[in-house]
């Protein structure tokens, strides 16, 4: 059986650069591996997918036939993927890798937070294990009630996919090392986070001081993973939270070699 990673994340936080390291670690290390893209709407992309939505459905060819904006063409492509969903289901299948990345569209509420989504997700997965990812973009978390924010939508993501998810803190190559310690450090002491979210005012406009804490001590439960996908820094950390998921700890050394390979 083969394990599904579904990268998740807001727009722009790293998704599709990630799928492609990802895949390429798990190559490096004998790990056999293929991308998959589920995003309709994409363009370009910096890597070659095994399998790409783009030849079942195609948000741009619907955005001109249909004269449809960027978002309901996205929401169009993702509705009609689902009436496709056994054929990618077959493809994705047949290759017998023993991970399959899956890379999601950029604007995440029209995945995520819609019917279709996760429906495609399930029928893709079927009986196999999944993680999900969900990506927080480490320049947007660097103001406290961002990642505060950040935390909340991985946790409304969480709900909506229902799946085991990872939160990965992204491009820590462009921010201080300092900063990725203050982030980590969040996870072993909440109050530090609810001191700075109340202090800064905005975020704590419907919760009091002691409803913070209680709601970032729930939230903070949930390890961060830091990385960078550009020098790979984290990545064997990234790795051995997706193995205890999927699993169960087991070292990679352990497995049985793949067919492919
Ligand atoms: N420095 C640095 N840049 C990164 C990293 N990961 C992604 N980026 C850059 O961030 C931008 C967005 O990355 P993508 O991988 O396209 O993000 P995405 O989530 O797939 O974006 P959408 O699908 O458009 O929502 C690109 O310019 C990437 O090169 C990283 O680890 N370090
Ligand atoms: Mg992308």
């Amino acid at each position: 059986m083969p394990y599904f990673i579904v990268v998740m994340g807001t727009a722009g936080s790293g998704k599709t650069t990630l799928t492609y390291s990802l895949v390429n670690y798990l190559l490096d290390n004998q790990l056999d591996a293929i991308a998959v893209n589920l995003d309709p709407a994409v363009e370009k992309l910096p890597y070659r997918p095994d399998v790409d939505v783009r030849e079942y459905v195609d948000a741009r060819e619907l955005m001109e036939i249909q004269g449809l904006g960027p978002n309901g063409a996205l929401l169009a492509a993702v509705d009609m993927l689902a009436l496709k969903i056994e054929e990618l289901r077959e493809e994705i299948w047949s290759i017998k890798a023993n991970y399959i990345v899956i890379d999601t569209p950029g604007q995440m509420e029209i995945f995520a937070f819609r019917e279709s989504g996760p429906i495609v997700i399930n029928a893709l997965v079927g009986d196999a294990k999944a993680v999900s990812l969900f990506l927080i973009d480490s320049i947007q978390a660097s103001k406290p009630s961002n990642y505060f924010s950040a935390l909340l939508l991985a946790a409304s993501t969480q709900v909506r996919m229902a799946l085991p998810q990872i939160n990965v803190l992204t491009k820590i190559d462009l921010v201080s090392r300092d900063l990725v310690e203050e982030i980590v450090s969040y996870h072993d002491d909440p109050s530090l986070l609810a001191t700075k979210i109340v202090s800064d005012r905005k975020a704590s406009l419907i919760w009091g001081e002691e409803d913070v804490l209680v709601l970032v001590e729930k939230l903070l439960n949930m390890d961060i993973v830091p990385v960078s996908s550009i020098d790979m820094t984290g990545y064997d950390n990234l790795y051995a939270y997706i193995q205890r998921v999927v699993a169960g700890g087991e070292d990679y050394y352990t497995e049985e070699p793949s067919p492919r390979l």
